[in-house]
């Protein structure tokens, strides 16, 4: 322990922790517009500047390392005047259009602007070129407008040390400067596989996710139009942080009844088709273990995150044979109410039309695929559902709680850890394990061993039957190269990747935490455990116990992996 004294109180600090962590562990709310959690300090934007008192030398928090005896102050004169002129200068190189900014609600420059009493106009200069810049709307997914970036490399870095991907990186010098695809490429064209974490990053509206809310309210007010949501498992626990509840806290009814507030006809759950993935994964990875083919080797890879199957189709091609044909549970509901839905109910499926609501905005990609008919037709953020919920005047924690739809509105404390990493491998054994032996394992029994140094990938063996089954949990791309890229792949016989550190309750889609980006992790933890507490509390826990599962298969579609099955609810891949 070191002890050091701040604004003239004593306080306890572990040897070698960063000014910043440690101020920020004793509760001192420290403004940063470059940091991020869990990433090494990276000390651009120099607004975590403190004083060392008695010398009126300033130093980065970030940076800054904690030493015995040390003496700081974080709100001195010189402090406050040295933040509020890196912010004036930030404004000076910013276009003042916060009025109408995709961002302006929880904009992080235009927040601590107003804290620290920045001026707009205090700096005129010559402006970076950037800010006549159109923005680029190639994707389908990501805008990126250069005018607004500050170029705090936020996304730089998680794109590319999260990731490992660098899809976008500095570019240019001096007034040139600016963030963007290299060699002139647009988005589109460039290796971004859409996980949108440097849009959950960004601290202005310089990336944001291509806005669907307003054709969603069309089709909400199209009388020949029956409009039919959604919602993922990670977006039950996140919803609330908007309207004031802590990460974590459990909304699922309560956003049912919003949903129909909308004006939506149907709510059904895209735990129903996690249960359904579930089925048909397991299915599979029990025929790839019984005798596998040059087109069917193992390991077997999870193919739900379309950000993992984009990467791998991007940049290991050679590895499509492995991942899971399987579509992802919210297309398998999409395909589902089109194909068997709409004939119970009379509708014409030309006269549906569905809405993913999703942590996640390269759903909006895999929405777009063709081979995937078009069975959604619109994917909402967890952010953009909050802002429908708001033009719409509802405060989603005062509402009473209603039930799902039937018919595809049950789901098993399986489906709902899907939307933490390590939750689709968990379930989709729980199942397999079922269909091996006949027999249900100790689902609290399953205990991953993290493998390496925080490297992102857990390991466990399970014996089934005669068999030991050598299973994987990976977490953000870069670790899942270093496992495609490892002799030990070879070796394995079921991998879950997900692209997003933590999986889909930390997706691109998320509303960003309260606390910003210093309470990201703690934010992610939270809704993983709430999701794991839903399985915990379930009365049934595996996908086969589904009753609306088994009646779908009775009445339908047949036993999982049926030919039926092959067709509704499993896809190929494009190199
Ligand atoms: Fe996910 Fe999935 S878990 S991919 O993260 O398999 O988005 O939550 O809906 O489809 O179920 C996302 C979450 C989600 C799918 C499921
Ligand atoms: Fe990189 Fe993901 Fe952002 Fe694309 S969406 S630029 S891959 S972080
Ligand atoms: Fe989307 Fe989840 Fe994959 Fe992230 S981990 S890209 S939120 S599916």
């Amino acid at each position: 322990t070191v002890r050091l004294t701040v604004d003239g109180r004593p306080m306890e600090a572990r040897a070698g922790q960063t000014l910043l962590s440690a101020l920020r562990a004793a509760g001192y709310e420290i403004p940063t517009l470059c940091h991020l959690e869990g990433l090494p300090p990276f000390g651009g934007c120099r607004l975590c500047v403190v004083e060392l008192a008695g010398s009126g030398r300033l130093v980065t928090a970030c940076t800054q390392t904690v030493a015995e005896g040390m003496e700081i102050q974080t709100s001195s004169p010189a402090v406050r005047e040295a933040r509020r002129q890196v912010l004036e200068l930030l404004l000076a190189d910013h276009p003042q259009a916060c009025l109408s900014c995709a961002r302006s609600d929880d904009c992080e420059l235009r927040v601590l602007a107003a804290r620290w009493g920045a001026r707009v106009g205090a700096y005129v200069g010559a402006r970076r070129k950037a800010q006549d810049e159109a923005p680029d709307v190639s994707s389908e997914v990501i805008v990126r407008d250069p005018g607004k970036c500050i170029l705090c490399g936020r996304c730089v870095r998680v794109c590319q040390e999260v990731q490992g991907i660098g899809a976008v990186d500095f570019v240019g010098r001096g007034f040139d400067v600016t963030v963007a695809p290299g060699f002139g490429a647009s988005l589109a064209e460039s290796g971004c596989v859409y996980c949108g974490q440097c849009v959950l990053r960004c601290p202005v509206g310089a990336l944001y996710e291509q806005d669907h809310v307003e054709r969603v309210w069309q089709a909400l007010h199209d009388p020949s139009t029956r409009v039919v949501a959604q919602i993922a498992p990670a977006v039950r626990v996140s919803v609330g942080e908007a309207f004031g509840t802590a990460p974590g806290a459990p909304l699922t009814g309560q956003i049912v009844a919003a949903l129909r507030w909308l004006g939506f006809d149907y709510v059904f759950d895209t735990n129903f088709g996690a249960d359904l993935t579930v089925m048909e994964e397991a299915a599979e990875l029990l025929r790839r273990l019984s005798g596998t083919g040059p087109r069917e080797p193992l390991p077997l890879l999870t193919s739900c995150c379309p950000a993992w199957v984009k990467y791998l189709e991007h940049y290991f091609p050679e590895r499509l044979a492995h991942l899971s044909t399987c579509r992802s549970p919210h297309e398998m509901v999409g395909a589902v109410v089109k194909q068997h839905f709409a004939a119970r109910a009379g509708i014409d499926p030309e006269r549906l039309f569905v809405v993913s609501i999703m942590p996640c905005t390269a759903k909006k990609f895999e929405a777009r695929r063709e081979e995937l008919g078009g069975a959604v037709d619109a994917v909402l953020t967890t952010r953009e559902f909050i802002r429908m919920l708001r033009q719409a005047g509802l405060d989603v924690t005062r509402l009473a709680p209603e039930p799902m739809d039937p018919l595809l509105g049950q789901s098993t404390g399986a489906a709902v850890i899907f939307g933490g990493s390590g939750g689709v491998a968990q379930a989709a054994l729980r199942t397999a394990y079922h269909m091996a032996t006949g027999q249900d394992l100790t689902p609290d029994a399953l205990e991953w061993t993290e493998l390496g140094a925080g490297g992102g990938i857990r390991r466990l063996d399970v014996a089934l039957g005669d068999r030991v089954l050598r299973c994987a949990i990976v977490d953000g791309l870069r670790a899942a190269r270093a496992l495609l890229e490892s002799p030990e792949f070879e070796r394995l016989d079921f991998v879950e990747v997900m692209a997003c550190p933590g999986g889909c309750v930390g997706g691109g889609g998320q509303p960003r935490p309260a606390a910003g980006e210093a309470g990201s992790v703690e934010a992610r933890l939270a809704r993983a455990s709430a999701l794991a507490g839903i399985d915990r509390a379930s009365p049934l826990r595996c996908a086969h116990h589904n009753p609306e599962v088994q009646a779908l298969y009775a009445e339908w579609l047949g036993s999982p992996g049926s030919e039926r099955s092959h067709r509704v609810l499993h896809t190929h891949y494009r190199p």
